[in-house]
């Protein structure tokens, strides 16, 4: 699939966006595909390049010369599919020295690990030739309030963007925020609270977000009013696009799914933006429905891609020069008639 079927867009997902719908209360229903399958799917779903977790690539406890081995394994892979690595994120929640947090842990041991951890990540980022480190911050936070010293807890996240920025001053961080699950409460729970942050690091420039469209619902904010203020920043560097039915665990459904309208104005506001001309990809965070079959295990894929382009077409359709007339009219009764007859294929 070529560039103009994506609109000009770039499109990426991570290989556990193909999963076995295992959840808290029941084992997997489908087969685990062997990540050589995955990496195969790509291209013919209309898929780009790949985000990745650390251990996606190789196992966390490899010591240096396996990892690289194992990286450049990895590499040649990508390099014969055609497909660029997007990002890379550490994954800090899964480890036995992650149970009380990473960089925000009680126990200074603990925090050392998940820096170093960090670290060997941008080493493997560098390896597969990108430089986005994404941190989504699972275990920073609590689940009683009087566990940690909230304050003392922001500034350790700090130290922990600025260890990573001067260990590499290539790399760029793109903080994903998520008000809670697995915690009851998260340190930092939306992209405005990153973006804050960003500001009071070492080199601000290199610092931006990832949002992803559930963990701002959950936060009970509209996904496109987050992108819109982190783009005024200049630091939306990626985006995870999905759906979620109101405020429950997190759903990660396929884009679109639940909310057209909703769905709509995050492509417009991205559309409206230019989003992509600096290499950012649209990345999408989706899982498949429990019930889903094996042979359709990646039909939630390819219709969040379809969703997505559906939407561009009906933002490249709308009329800005009557938008601006009603805004100006204060019609929106009207303008609600237009944007809603749009999404209905009647104009
Ligand atoms: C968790 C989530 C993660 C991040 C990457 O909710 O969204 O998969 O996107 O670590
Ligand atoms: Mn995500």
């Amino acid at each position: 699939m070529s560039r103009a079927d994506n609109k000009g867009y770039r499109f990426t997902f991570g290989p556990w966006n193909v999963s076995t719908g295992a959840d808290m209360f029941g084992p997997a229903v489908r087969r685990e595909l062997p990540f050589s399958k995955i990496i195969r799917l790509y291209k013919s779903l209309g898929y780009d390049g790949v985000q990745f977790h650390d251990d996606d690539v190789v196992p966390a406890d490899w010591g240096v010369s396996e990892t690289e081995k194992g990286v450049r394994k990895v590499k040649r892979i990508l390099d014969n599919e055609g497909l660029f690595v997007e990002i890379l994120a550490p994954r800090l929640w899964e480890h036995p020295k992650t149970i009380d947090g990473a960089y925000t842990s009680n126990s200074p041991r603990d925090r050392k690990y998940a820096i170093e951890r960090s670290k060997r990540c941008v080493d493997i980022a560098r390896m597969l030739e990108t430089r986005n480190i994404v941190l989504w911050l699972a275990r920073e936070g609590t689940y009683i309030r009087e566990a940690k010293d909230p304050v003392t807890a922001v500034g350790r996240i700090v130290d922990a963007i600025n260890a990573l920025l001067e260990y590499d001053s290539e790399i760029r961080i793109l903080l994903e925020a998520k008000p809670n699950e697995p915690m009851d409460q998260s340190y930092l729970p939306t992209a405005a609270h990153m973006i804050g942050i960003a500001y009071r690091t070492v080199d601000p420039d290199r610092v931006g977000v990832l949002i992803e469209s559930a963990h701002a619902i959950l936060a009970g904010l509209d996904p496109s009013d987050e992108m819109a203020y982190a783009i005024w920043h200049g630091k939306l560097w990626s985006v995870h696009l999905n759906d979620q039915n109101g405020l429950k665990f997190d759903e990660d459904k396929a884009f679109g799914s639940v909310d057209l309208r909703r769905a709509f104005n995050q492509v417009w506001v991205l559309e409206r933006a230019g989003y992509g001309s600096q290499g950012e990809c649209v990345g999408f965070d989706v899982k498949p429905m429990r019930t889903t079959k094996q042979a359709d295990i990646t039909k939630h894929l390819a219709n969040s891609r379809q969703f997505f382009l559906d939407l561009v077409d009906v933002a490249r359709s709308l009329d800005n020069e009557l938008i601006e007339q009603l805004r100006k009219n204060r019609d929106y009764e009207e303008l609600e008639r237009y944007v809603i007859g749009a999404l209905m294929g009647k104009h």
